[in-house]
């Protein structure tokens, strides 16, 4: 309770008791919140809140995940059709195969979502910058990666040196020791420090050395 002063004249206290337009545009503006509220507290879903993708413990993998394959569009990757195309000055093209043939490397290295979730988790697949050097990259090189997604705010992305050229940044294959599932991005996806997690592009199929 505000303490009540004796004689005050503050016209901002006035406006507040008086009803008015304003506050019933409040009132309707809080109304609809508490049903939107309301209609998600008793969803009958409500018992499968523990297995829903953006809770920090849950998900395939021991990882939430924001955006699903299904979502995507892209949940039937084949193996055998999967392509990894590198553009550059000595373009090429890998066979999920011959990808998982390079020299791996292992980074652990959180998801932080600006959803409000961040986990760590351990993954494996192949250095960033090898694939660059192998297309014949110059050291300072930029990368822009692109996904088997195909609509989607982060379907494309770039990645400046700093990033591409850390021995940290992986084109990852593996999660916590598994193949990725195909929510986390199988066969391959990006994974970097340092970067929000919109910008760990999931379902990579192609790296352009800009
Ligand atoms: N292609 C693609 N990659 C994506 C996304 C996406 O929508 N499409 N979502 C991003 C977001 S917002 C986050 S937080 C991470 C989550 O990765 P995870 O689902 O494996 O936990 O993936 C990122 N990679
Ligand atoms: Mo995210």
């Amino acid at each position: 309770m505000e303490p009540r002063v004796a004689g005050n004249t503050d016209p901002s206290r006035d406006r507040r008791t008086r009803p008015g337009s304003l506050l019933t545009g409040v009132a309707a503006a809080v109304g609809a919140v508490t049903l939107t509220t309301v209609g998600q507290s008793f969803t009958p879903l409500k018992a499968f809140d523990l297995l829903a993708p953006r809770h920090p413990d849950h998900g395939p993998q021991a990882l939430p995940v924001n955006r699903t394959a299904a979502a995507a569009g892209v949940s039937q990757v084949s193996a055998a059709a999967y392509r990894l195309t590198v553009s550059g000055p000595n373009p090429y093209t890998l066979t999920l195969e011959e990808l998982a043939a390079l020299a791996q490397h292992e980074s652990v290295l959180p998801i932080a979502c600006v959803e409000g979730w961040s986990k760590s988790a351990h993954w494996t697949g192949v250095r960033m910058t090898d694939l660059l050097r192998r297309a014949g990259a110059p050291p300072d090189a930029r990368v822009r990666v692109t996904s088997l997604e195909r609509y989607g705010a982060y379907r494309v992305m770039e990645m400046g040196r700093e990033y591409a050229h850390d021995p940290l940044t992986l084109l990852a294959l593996k999660l916590n020791g598994q193949p990725l599932t195909p929510d986390h991005g199988y066969p391959a996806r990006i994974i970097a420090p340092n970067r929000p997690g919109v910008l760990q592009t999931k379902w990579v199929t192609r790296l352009e050395v800009l």
